[in-house]
């Protein structure tokens, strides 16, 4: 059994209800289950900031798939919520990103775990934590540690 850990974003359409509607998705992709979902958060858009705030949280599961099943698995379910890949760095309807699977190094085109910008990123670390406060992230440290970097970025908990 394996562990992992998806961020989900969404800032078009009904973003709140967008990625509570994601959470029921994650619950029967399958083999795997829901461990945790974390608070819903509104937070400024990061990097293109002229785009409306998004919701951010974060879910655990427990898997079977391997991390490339996985990422595939959550591809799928972007593309049914109306993701178009257009929107790359601009508004989405659904962004859910693979950020751990247990403690995998994995540095591929399609994939890099840890997700590379996640100790970076109030909208990833704040929900994370809430939902795994003693997790650590492989080769970053723990992070508890890395919120404080992050503490001005504004993330707001719905
Ligand atoms: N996702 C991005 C870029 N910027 N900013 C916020 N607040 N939330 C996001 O989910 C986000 C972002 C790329 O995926
Ligand atoms: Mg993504
Ligand atoms: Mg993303």
């Amino acid at each position: 059994m394996n562990t992992a850990y998806v961020a989900l974003g969404a800032n078009i359409g009904e973003p709140a209800a967008t990625v509570l509607a994601a959470f029921t998705a994650l619950a029967v992709l399958p083999e795997s289950r829901v461990l945790r979902t974390s608070s819903l958060y509104r937070t400024a858009p990061v990097g293109l900031r002229n785009q409306p705030d998004f919701i951010n949280a974060a879910a655990a599961l427990e898997t079977t798939l391997g991390a490339e099943a996985l990422l595939d698995a959550l591809l799928d379910l972007e593309v049914r919520f109306g993701r178009h890949r257009r929107d790359r760095n601009g508004p989405r309807t659904l962004d859910l990103d693979l950020l751990l699977y247990n403690d995998s190094k994995i540095d591929q085109p399609r994939l890099t775990l840890p997700h590379p910008r996640l100790h970076l990123r109030a909208f990833v670390l704040r929900p994370l934590a809430e939902i795994a406060p003693d997790l650590t992230i492989p080769g970053r440290g723990s992070v508890a540690a890395w919120l404080p970097a992050v503490a001005s970025q504004g993330v707001v908990r719905l």
